[in-house]
């Protein structure tokens, strides 16, 4: 039987898989063979094409003359999502060996659209370089006094979760696992890692709702998973400790698993961050973050679960006044020691810098640190420090330079994350699913990474252009394809980072950070700016790098422009590789950055009447505030790093 396709309600954007997109499918004639639920999902989706535009698709059927077949066949190489696809004597082919192959297979040729049924195409191997391709929502089920309904979400409301309880209606979340599936997601955290006492629930008495939420998701090959806190066996088992190492909390753990999976058959797993930001962990018993996971890996082993363990470990009570804690250092000095001791269902989940998700950082050393480890490499597509979806800040091309960044001979951050690619999900019910509706880009880019690390981002952002805007109008891609660097010229200069409101992290305060005790810091007075990470006279951190890194960064002279005050602090005359010196570059950044905003706040207004009203209203609406807000990001750096060096700006423009 097809399965029915989810109809988002009235109102919702279609995003990158509008009706129009399955027009060269809905013409011809298919024949889907095979069976499983997931072959019921493309059969469904070809059928309701058909309906759409005419075409015709038989199940099963003998071959006959049909132009596209979809069916499930070897090799069993494969795997259960790759795919192949060839096209010969006027017929196009996808062969799978799984279920969710199948429907890659088909979310393919909705990509190449007619491309798909023309010509002959030698048969081509499509499957994922990463087996975990993974968002974590940060959506809490009742809304935190502070962090609301989503933490750091700037897309309305939680898709899953309103008023304390999971949503009655699923239809959107099923929407939601088709739209994830067209970009190559298979996995799905579905609340917050900062584990609340209502939230804590879910993992016991409330597991039925995680049920129901996994039940929309599955027909597009799309596991749940769930974050829970530590400290579950006291807050919910009633028991005094939750020990790793004691019997009585293993067992616990062991039973409580043991329930979810009777709930939840191919539950993924769980997501922890333990010991950090006030969270409980293991450090509270005297044991290590490897004890911690691996009792929730024994736990989750016999089921075929993972444990994803953040981390995000460090001091956010560190003393402003003392310059030899660094931050920066902290994951991989907790974490290195204990590689090879985490279980083989284990993944340590590290964010892709040592901070946290600047505009601009070195790739996390830990990353490369950990060979007997498996890792994940975690990303942010909700825009906490990158314009929280006000501004437009397209992601791709620092996500791929994380990627193919060889932090150790012959191997790249894309090869090295063995257990997966995760991204904080920046994604809520707002009818555009993304706020912004330009930051699905993200969304849609950070999946097709995840698939195939080594991709060419700008490629992919045409993908997207293609599927959601056909036709695309002349001037959209070089409004998306420069914008990460444009928000890094108005924003925190050559990679120091920070200067954020403290709080929510929106707009700019030069000093906002720079007396709290959450190590994040740029050390600016009178003469110079940048944190000293050398390890000849700063905290060392430089030295957590293998060759040839450690040594390039430990020198302002060979140390990269855009990282040289996340690695030194140097005179505000300093002269960088590009002839300028360190004020005059951050003065002409900042003019720059707010002009290429002028100028794209000009752009889009062009682009009225070729794209659909309703997304043209609102992308003008957030230029209208990306463009106000640049502004004060230029005026309050300039003037504050004016007034600090006295130095004045070699083209005599408007300084405060
Ligand atoms: C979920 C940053 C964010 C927090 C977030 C944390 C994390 O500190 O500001 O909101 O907490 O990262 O990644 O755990």
């Amino acid at each position: 039987m097809p399965l029915p396709v989810p109809v988002p309600p009235e109102g919702v954007d279609p995003a990158w898989l509008p009706d129009e997109a399955f027009r060269p499918i809905g013409t011809r004639r298919t024949l889907v063979r095979g069976s499983g639920p997931l072959v019921d999902t493309v059969h469904g989706e070809v059928a309701r094409a058909c309906e759409r535009f005419g075409g015709r698709v038989e199940r099963d059927a003998a071959p006959g003359p049909f132009d596209l077949v979809l069916e499930l066949t070897g090799p069993q190489e494969l795997g259960d999502e790759g795919f192949t696809c060839r096209r010969e004597d006027g017929r196009t082919t996808v062969g799978a060996y799984g279920g969710a192959g199948l429907l890659y297979g088909l979310l393919h040729v909705v990509r190449l659209g007619e491309a798909a049924f023309h010509g002959e195409r030698q048969r081509e191997y499509h499957e994922p370089a990463l087996a975990l391709r993974m968002l974590d929502h940060w959506d809490n089920v009742a809304v935190h006094p502070v962090m609301g309904q989503v933490e750091r979400g700037y897309a309305g409301g939680s898709l899953f979760w309103a008023d304390g309880r999971a949503r009655g209606e699923l239809e959107r979340v099923r929407a939601y696992g088709r739209l994830l599936a067209a970009c190559g997601i298979n996995a799905v955290a579905v609340n917050n890692v900062n584990v609340h006492e209502t939230e804590a629930h879910l993992l016991t008495d409330r597991i039925g709702e995680v049920a129901a939420i996994a039940g929309a998701l599955r027909p597009y090959g799309v596991r749940t998973h769930l974050s829970v806190t530590f400290a579950a066996p006291v807050v919910l088992g009633g028991l005094e400790r939750a020990d790793p190492l004691d019997a009585g909390v293993r067992e616990w753990w062991a039973e409580t698993t043991a329930r979810v999976y009777e709930a939840v058959p191919d539950f993924g797993g769980y997501v922890v961050k333990a010991d950090s930001e006030g969270q409980p962990g293991p450090f509270a018993y005297g044991r290590s973050h490897a004890d911690g996971a691996n009792m929730l890996a024994a736990a989750l082993d016999p089921h075929g679960g993972t444990v994803h363990w953040r981390a995000f470990v460090y001091n956010h009570h560190q003393d402003w006044r003392d310059r030899t804690t660094d931050r920066a250092r902290a994951a991989y000095d907790h974490f290195v020691p204990l590689d090879g001791e985490f279980a083989p269902n284990a993944v340590l989940q590290v964010k892709h810098g040592p901070m946290d998700f600047q505009v601009r950082e070195p790739v996390s050393p830990l990353i490369g640190a950990m060979p007997d480890t498996r890792l994940a490499v975690e990303l942010q597509a909700t825009q906490e420090y990158t314009g929280q979806q006000r501004h437009v800040c397209w992601l791709g091309p620092m996500w791929s330079e994380v990627l193919r960044f060889r932090l150790e001979e012959g191997a790249c951050a894309g090869e090295l994350a063995r257990g997966g690619l995760v991204a904080v999900s920046n994604v809520g019910d707002d009818p555009f699913w993304t706020g912004h509706p330009l930051a699905q880009a993200n969304l849609y880019t950070f999946g097709r990474l995840a698939w195939q690390p080594d991709a060419d981002p700008h490629e992919l952002l045409d993908e997207w252009l293609g599927l959601t805007f056909a036709p695309v109008p002349e001037g959209l891609c070089d409004l998306l394809s420069g914008s990460w660097r444009t928000y890094e010229k108005y924003t925190a200069p050559l990679g120091v980072g920070f200067m954020v409101q403290p709080g929510h992290h929106y707009g700019p305060s030069v000093d906002g950070y720079e007396y709290s005790p959450w190590g994040t810091y740029h050390f600016a007075d009178r003469d110079g700016i940048g944190v000293d990470r050398s390890v000849a006279g700063g905290t060392g951190y430089a030295g957590q790098y293998a060759k040839p890194w450690a040594e390039m960064y430990e020198s302002p002279q060979t140390c990269p422009d855009e990282l040289l005050l996340f690695f030194h602090h140097v005179p505000y005359g300093h002269v960088l590789k590009s002839g300028k010196t360190v004020i005059q570059h951050i003065y002409d950044t900042h003019f720059e950055g707010v002009a290429e905003v002028e100028e794209a706040v000009e752009t889009w207004a062009s682009l009225a009447g070729q794209v659909e009203p309703g997304r043209h209203a609102r992308v003008a609406e957030r230029y209208a505030e990306q463009l106000r807000s640049a502004r004060e990001w230029r005026d309050q750096i300039n003037s504050y790093f004016f007034r600090k060096s006295g130095v004045p700006d070699e083209s005599g423009r408007t300084i405060f």
